[in-house]
Order: structure tokens, then C-alpha cells, then sequence
């Protein structure tokens, strides 16, 4: 793809910079789903197929762990701290809300943003704690930038387990994921909100290509469209 400042480069800030000026804000695209449905890696594949296909697009993951509220939430999911869960909830949320300004600058210079998890694990996770209610668990990510596609890599968590063990993480457990599951479900049950469901099970390769033309859709649909704003 030619090293930093090289020729495809800065084909892409140039597409980027066209964008722009024509006006076409990038998309945002979230990509949900239980452990080991695949997510990072068909964010990773999406990124690079529409970078090759001429588009301006860049990767983001939540949680964030390289900020000082990331550093908390690492410290938290790798078991090292304890935080209480109201607020741990909140920082969750506060890592997407302190990305706010960039997601929105890279979005109106024409650059398409896929995201490695939002707000749907934020709810789905801690709702699955007891005497979490869904709606409290919303509240303080609603008004965040709004995806223009979500795409839910649906997996049975049967298969999800045939694909390795569960890392050493707090959550990567059975019971805790049967009822994250649960919660997801109750989200997508919300036709406010731009979800794709798509089938998890078969090929990297299969998945990848349903993705991409999804978002394809979706990075035409958003250009002229402002940006929403979550649960609002
Ligand atoms: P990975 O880094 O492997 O994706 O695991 N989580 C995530 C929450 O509890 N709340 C959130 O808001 C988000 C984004 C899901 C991260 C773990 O953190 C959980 C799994
Ligand atoms: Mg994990």
C-alpha cells in the first residue's frame, strides 16, 4: 500500500480531501456481536477493503485502553482492580464520549469509521449485571454520534465456544455471555436504529464480503445525510 507519505497514501488523503469538499461526510460503523464472533478481525478486513476500493476509512475500538480512562478500564477487565459497577459503567461510557470530537472531525473530512464495539456492548454487558434495567444502562451514551449501520455478527454461543477457550478476562464466562446475549437482543429489537444482522457462522471470507457490501450501502446512504445522535 506504499509506505507513510507514499504514493497510495496520499491517493487516500486525497480521496479524503474530495470528500470533504464535495461535501460527503464519512460513515460510522459499528460492528457488535458476542466474543469470538469475529469482530475485530472482520473490522480489520473491512478497513483494508475499502481503503483498496478508494474510500478514506480508519479503525476504532471500544474500549479505548490507551487513554488514562482506558488505562482503568484495562486495569478493570484484566481482573488487576475493582471498580464498582455504576462506575465502571460510566467510564465505559465517558472513554466513547472523550473520542467524541475526533469521531466527528474524521467524519467531516470524508473519512469513514469502523468501530470495534459501542455503545450496544456498554448496554448489553452491564445490563447483564443484576438489577441493571436496559434503560439505565443507556442514558449516558444517549446523544453520542449515531451509527449510520450496525452490523450484529450473530452467533450461537455453541459455535462461538468451538472456536478456542475464553481468554482470562473478566466477563469470558458462559453464564455472563448467555446473558449479554440477551440484552443484545433486546437492542436489536429497536428499529431506530440502523442494525444488520448477519450470519456469524460461516467463512471469514463469506462474512467479510456481506460486511463490505452493507457498508458500501451505508457509506453512500450517509454522505449527504447529517450525523444522528444516539437513543435521542
Ligand atoms: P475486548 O477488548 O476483547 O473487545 O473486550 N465492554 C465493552 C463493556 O463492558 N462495556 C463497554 O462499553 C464496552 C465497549 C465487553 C472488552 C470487554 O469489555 C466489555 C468485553
Ligand atoms: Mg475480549
Amino acid at each position: 500500500m506504499g509506505g507513510p507519505g507514499g504514493p497510495a497514501t496520499l491517493g487516500v488523503v486525497a480521496e479524503a480531501g474530495n470528500a470533504a469538499m464535495a461535501g460527503r461526510r464519512g460513515a460510522l460503523i459499528v460492528l457488535e456481536g458476542v466474543d469470538r464472533a469475529g469482530k475485530s478481525t472482520q473490522s480489520r478486513k473491512l478497513v483494508d477493503a475499502l481503503c483498496a476500493a478508494g474510500h478514506c476509512a480508519e479503525l476504532l475500538r471500544f474500549p479505548e485502553r490507551s487513554t488514562e480512562i482506558g488505562k482503568l478500564l484495562s486495569s478493570y477487565l484484566e481482573k488487576k482492580s475493582e471498580v464498582e459497577d455504576h462506575s465502571v459503567h460510566l467510564l465505559f461510557s465517558a472513554n466513547r464520549w472523550e473520542h467524541v470530537p475526533l469521531i466527528k472531525e474524521k467524519l467531516s473530512q470524508g473519512i469513514t469509521l469502523v468501530v470495534d464495539r459501542y455503545a450496544f456492548s456498554g448496554v448489553a454487558f452491564t445490563s447483564a449485571k443484576e438489577n441493571f434495567s436496559l434503560d439505565w444502562c443507556k442514558q449516558p451514551d444517549v446523544g453520542l454520534p449515531k451509527p449510520d449501520l450496525v452490523v450484529f455478527l450473530q452467533l450461537q454461543l455453541a459455535e462461538a465456544a468451538a472456536r478456542g477457550e475464553f481468554g482470562r478476562e473478566r466477563y469470558e464466562s458462559s453464564p455472563f455471555q448467555q446473558r449479554a446475549l440477551q440484552c443484545f437482543q433486546q437492542l436489536l429489537g429497536d428499529s431506530s436504529l440502523p442494525w444488520k444482522t448477519v450470519d456469524a457462522s460461516r467463512s471469514i471470507e463469506d462474512v467479510h464480503q456481506e460486511i463490505r457490501v452493507l457498508s458500501e450501502g451505508a457509506i453512500r446512504a450517509a454522505a449527504h445525510r447529517p450525523l444522528g445522535q444516539l437513543w435521542t
